[in-house]
């Protein structure tokens, strides 16, 4: 007979500090006495996991009684920042912890920023999953996330002699977040052969056999939710070699070094986060991620439905799986393994099952990010998957050939394997045939899956297969806690914090536009806010900046199409313009900062080039005595999500500025608006729905549409290309060597000159000059300028990521909430 233990957690700030205090005694063995601030950070965090491990337990049992269907969703990527702080305001207890840990002699924000961010994630796809997991948890959704266990996060980025230097991110020294699961196993099997054999009813099924088998272990993290006592799960799976394998055979054997290689190499595959953004490289180890986690998460859902003893045809009301791009596309074909060579169940039925269970979000139609696997790789690593995405294709084929018989280029426009040399398998089709929606993630980027990449697929199946759910961020995270003054004044003037969960509610501040002790208010929160991030560049960077000068930033994955080159091309333009300028003249500019964050994947030498140049061309601008503060150009280093917490709510202006068509939706262009700031981008993305929210006046649009692109691109293959003159001047400036060794940069001056311009640049330099030149103009006007700020803040409410959970939960995955008993 066991007795439950009744934990309840703590609530007022005595007993936080007993607990904290007893964690840093007991669980940490140290003394109070030498207790620093990484200790105070490890006695919270310690104290708060207690109170989400309370409610995350209760959760799961809530939810497994319960027995409704349930969310799971399959990212490579969860880009999660810190912990204690978000788990901190989800609890409600923040200000309890800020007070007992001020008498213990630590500022929460010191103690805070002891914690090793969780970079398990490149940028926006990332980040989202992170966004949708607290959606998920606040709206009381049973909802699971699945990835890998990587010991290395995304590199550290250090700028050094103004060149990128990448370090690696070994963030598990200390991790209260996480529970090893070492009961919860799955073995994984590689290579190895397809048999046919006989079953008792002479049925012939396919075997797959030999190869090796790696062990997959569960890791758990809590997931709270903010408001409520939902605590969410988010599962992460640990390779390691399976117990039968590290050999004692071997080892036995005297083949000790052996066998500690295999070891290791059954440990790669969870090691690292591979570092490319928006672009497909096929190797090996990164199919073998994304086979590993697919098949030990797959493992473990199908588990979990069989405890339920429900028949297969109620599979699909138990589960929805989301697939967050193609990454985990294999899932499909293992799920329709699992049901006919292991469950027996006719291809038919278990097809059916699959396509009602999986979802797709594709989040780019530029071909270069497309994935694609070479048949020789899948026959070699999965020989039985290989076989069955050979049947779907063919009876997808068949299906085609039906509806549109004699068609033959089509079904070659189809097929799910390209008839390359090698072939190849295009995963955005398989995932496109396996899942019963297909989303895109902003409007005009689902439009152009529509007509473009998938264009075939929307005559084939209708166009109800393919939807659109724009973005959106946690308001949690990016206002709550990023700019908790914001937040506060925002609660005064709207009457609560309701507006946290209800996003809409903001537009209560429209009566406070023209409000005047309201917006010297919001203009002092944005100056402070401005100042903290002064700081941080003075601290990191050693440049002074003026917290009074316009603040223009861009902080994202550096990348041709996001365009970071005509930032610079254009500050450089500014540089010349002021040089050429009269002391009068000077007088009247509005003094800039230009700031740049972001990191480049290590293999991308033009995006790290481009690093250069920004470096460059701030060691020369911030050290001429005539620029003085007219203009500063920095470079932030190491841009992650707990930068971005204190870049975010200091923007006067940010930059979102690809090229149009390009950019799926942006999800920076929220976090930077949401925080009072403006924006200066092209018509893509989900800049065209900001603007549509908050009304074209409010927001600098420039630039060429996605609809003229091809055009102009074919214009400049066919000689119709004229280099802006503004620009060619930017060009002669570098090529003179102002900005150091012109050779450094003239495969960046190429890509735009000689080589056809691809982003277009140049035909859209004028343009964006024009419309920095109306920036500073508004800028003058600071009333007006508040003015626009409140107005678009108070007009956000569409882009909270809870509204996407909602639509993808209506939409797709038919799932509902189930909030905890009162
Ligand atoms: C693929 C194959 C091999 C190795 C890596 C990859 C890989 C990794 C990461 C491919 C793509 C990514 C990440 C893509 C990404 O972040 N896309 C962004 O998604 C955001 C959320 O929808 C959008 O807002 C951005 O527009 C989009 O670029």
């Amino acid at each position: 007979a066991w007795k439950k233990h009744s934990a309840q957690g703590f609530k007022t700030k005595e007993e936080f500090q007993d607990e904290t205090v007893r964690h840093i005694e007991t669980s940490l063995a140290r003394s109070l006495f030498n207790c620093d601030e990484l200790a105070a950070y490890s006695g919270a965090s310690l104290a708060f996991r207690d109170r989400l491990i309370i409610e995350w337990n209760k959760t799961q049992q809530r939810q497994t009684f319960a027995g409704q269907k349930r969310v799971y969703y399959f990212s490579l990527e969860f880009l999660m920042g810190r912990a204690l702080d978000n788990a901190m305001l989800n609890v409600g207890l923040k200000d309890v912890a800020r007070d007992g840990l001020s008498e213990l002699g630590f500022r929460i924000e010191d103690v805070i920023s002891q914690e090793h961010d969780a970079a398990l994630g490149n940028g926006g796809l990332g980040r989202l999953a992170a966004c949708f997991l607290d959606s998920m948890a606040t709206m009381n959704y049973p909802a699971w996330g699945y990835a890998l266990r990587y010991k290395y996060g995304i590199f550290k980025q250090e700028i050094v002699d103004g060149y990128q230097v990448e370090i690696p991110d070994y963030w598990l020294d200390f991790n209260p977040w996480e529970f090893p699961r070492h009961d919860i196993t799955v073995d994984i099997q590689f290579y190895g052969s397809v048999n046919k054999h006989q079953n008792e009813d002479g049925k012939t099924l396919s075997v797959w056999e030999g190869g090796e088998i790696v062990q997959a272990v569960a890791y758990d993290a809590p997931i709270p939710g903010y408001e409520t006592s939902t605590t969410n799960n988010l599962r992460l799976w640990s390779s390691k070699a399976s117990s039968g394998e590290f050999d004692f055979q071997k080892f036995n054997a005297g083949e000790y070094e052996g066998s500690v290689a295999d070891q290791q190499r059954a440990e790669t595959i969870s090691a690292v986060l591979y570092p490319n953004d928006n672009l497909d490289r096929g190797k090996e180890l990164r199919l073998k991620q994304q086979y590993f986690w697919c098949a030990a998460s797959l493992f473990d859902i199908v588990r979990r439905f069989k405890k339920t003893k429900k028949p297969w045809s109620a599979f699909p009301d138990q589960v929805a799986i989301q697939l967050n791009d193609t990454h985990p596309t294999l899932a499909i074909v293992e799920l329709q393994r699992i049901l006919i060579d292991l469950e027996g169940l006719e291809w038919d039925d278990a097809w059916h099952i699959v396509v009602n269970t999986f979802g797709y979000t594709n989040h780019t139609v530029m071909p270069e990010a497309l994935e694609k696997w070479s048949v020789p790789l899948l026959q070699h690593l999965l020989p039985r998957h290989l076989l069955i995405i050979y049947d779907i294709n063919m009876k997808f084929l068949q299906m085609v050939e039906k509806q549109f018989p004699k068609d033959r280029d089509l079904l070659g426009r189809v097929s799910i394997i390209e008839e390359s040399q090698p072939k190849m398998v295009r995963m955005a089709f398989l995932a496109t045939i396996g899942s019963h929606k297909v989303n895109g993630v902003a409007e005009l980027h689902s439009d152009l899956v529509k007509t473009t990449i998938l264009k075939d697929f929307v005559k084939i199946y209708g166009p109800d297969k393919f939807t659109n759910v724009t973005n959106g961020i946690t308001p949690r995270r990016w206002l709550h806690q990023a700019n908790p003054r914001l937040s506060e004044l925002i609660a005064s003037k709207v009457g609560s914090y309701e507006f946290l969960k209800d996003l809409t509610l903001l537009n209560k501040l429209e009566h406070y536009v023209d409000d005047k002790d309201f917006k010297k208010e919001w203009q002092d929160i944005k100056y402070a806010n401005k100042v903290r991030l002064a700081q941080h560049i003075m601290n990191t960077t050693g440049v002074k900046v003026n917290p009074k000068a316009l603040f223009d930033i861009q902080v994202k994955r550096i990348h041709e199409y996001k365009r970071q080159q005509l930032n610079i091309l254009g500050v450089i333009h500014r540089y010349l313009t002021i040089k050429a300028m009269s002391a009068e003249e000077r007088k009247k500019l509005a003094p800039r900062v230009s700031i740049f964050g972001g990191k480049a994947a290590p293999g991308y030498w033009m995006a790290k080039t481009i690093i250069h140049l920004v470096c460059s061309v701030g060691e020369v601008v911030n050290n001429d005595k005539d620029v003085g503060d007219l203009l500063k150009v920095i470079y932030i280093e190491d841009y992650n999500v707990s930068k971005a917490e204190i870049i975010t709510p200091a923007s006067d202006i940010s930059e979102h500025i690809s090229t149009a068509g390009t950019e799926a939706s942006g999800t920076s262009n929220m976090k930077f608006v949401l925080n009072g700031g403006l924006i200066i981008g092209t018509c893509d993305g989900a800049n065209i729905e900001i603007t549509r929210e908050i009304g074209e006046n409010n927001i600098f649009l420039f630039g060429n549409l996605a609809e003229d692109v091809e055009d102009l691109r074919h214009a400049h293959t066919y000689g119709k290309f004229q280099l802006d003159e503004d620009l060619k001047k930017v060009f002669d400036a570098i090529k003179g060597g102002l900005f150091g060794d012109a050779g450094h940069f003239s495969a960046l001056c190429n890509s735009i000159v000689d080589h056809g311009d691809y982003y277009l640049v140049s035909d859209d330099f004028n343009s964006y000059v024009k419309t920095h030149a109306l920036v500073d103009e508004a800028y003058k006007d600071q009333d007006e300028w508040v003015s626009k700020c409140i107005t678009s803040v108070s007009r956000m409410g569409f882009f909270s990521s809870d509204r996407c959970i909602q639509e993808y939960a209506d939409m797709i995955w038919n799932v509902e909430p189930l909030p905890p008993k009162p």
